[in-house]
């Protein structure tokens, strides 16, 4: 009797798990970046462990039954099977091998950025994501961990003067031109914060006393959000950023109007920003 109840519960556990797989319910968030690759690593891992867990789980729910123990006699145990064990070695080996190989082309890609990205710098804090972009000469200027502090939120060197024209959108948002390869540079203020956007299906973590880089270009229009998914300190939950890829045209008139660097840190007299226009 209890043999066929927990047979039963198993094969309801089967069921239920595919059923939810197929009903799509939970499954990815349409994509907005360019990252095919990691989507069909993510859907072949799915079917072979998907198809290991039916199988694995239907044999239990029949040895469970089959061998039940509730006729007088007791269930007996074997010992060394060679034949067995070197065979269940060999078929793990080989479908690891199939699920890691393809991954590592794909890592490949992951931290090959190419030649000529946007490059952004993205500073996590307890409880927020902050921005830095190149300004007028699209280059971000110096920065150290050890220049953190008060005044200088931003870590920034104010002795380099590539650092003036950047500009600082303290708390987000993340503003990307759409079809273009960005290039993010993540350093943290404090602890351990990871940056995530699920629609770009790439992330990375922001480290204190590190630089660490990722890339991706964005495929589709829209709002999005960062999502901080490092157990970072009470408000871990509310260290969410938001996220906008626009056209080329909006993300220039936008940045346009962040506040310099510069200006922000009192290091120039003019605002740089309307030099260009007027
Ligand atoms: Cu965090």
């Amino acid at each position: 009797m209890q043999a066929a109840l927990v047979a039963g519960l198993l094969i309801v556990i089967v069921l239920a798990a595919v059923g939810v797989t197929v009903s799509g319910e939970w499954w990815l968030t349409p994509q907005a970046a360019d990252w095919g690759g990691i989507d069909s690593m993510l859907l072949a891992t799915t079917i072979i462990t998907g198809i290991a867990f039916i199988i694995i789980n239907l044999i239990l729910a029949y040895m469970v039954y089959r061998f039940r123990s509730d006729n007088g006699h007791r269930a007996s145990d074997e010992h060394h099977n060679p034949r067995l064990e070197w065979s269940l070695i060999g078929m793990t080996t080989v479908l690891i091998v199939i699920l890691l190989a393809p991954g590592l082309f794909v890592y490949g890609q992951v931290v090959s950025p190419p030649d000529d990205p946007i490059v952004i710098e993205v500073v996590g804090e307890q409880w927020a994501w902050n921005f830095r972009y190149g300004g007028e000469d699209g280059a971000l200027g110096a920065s150290r961990n050890d220049l953190f502090g008060p005044g200088n939120s931003m870590g920034v060197d104010p002795e380099d003067p590539a650092v003036l024209d950047d500009r600082w959108v303290p708390g987000g948002p993340l503003v990307l031109p759409v079809g273009e390869p960005i290039l993010l540079r993540l350093r943290s203020r404090d602890v351990i914060h990871i940056f995530f956007v699920p629609q770009f299906r790439v992330k990375q973590a922001a480290m204190p006393g590190m630089v660490n880089e990722m890339w991706f270009t964005p495929t589709r229009v829209g709002d999005y959000e960062a999502l901080c998914t490092e157990f970072c300190g009470i408000a871990h939950h509310g260290m969410v950023g938001g996220v906008r890829v626009v056209e080329r045209d909006e993300y220039e008139d936008w940045l346009d109007q962040q506040v310099t660097v510069g200006e922000m840190m009192g290091l120039v007299d003019e605002p740089v920003m309307d030099e260009a226009e007027e």
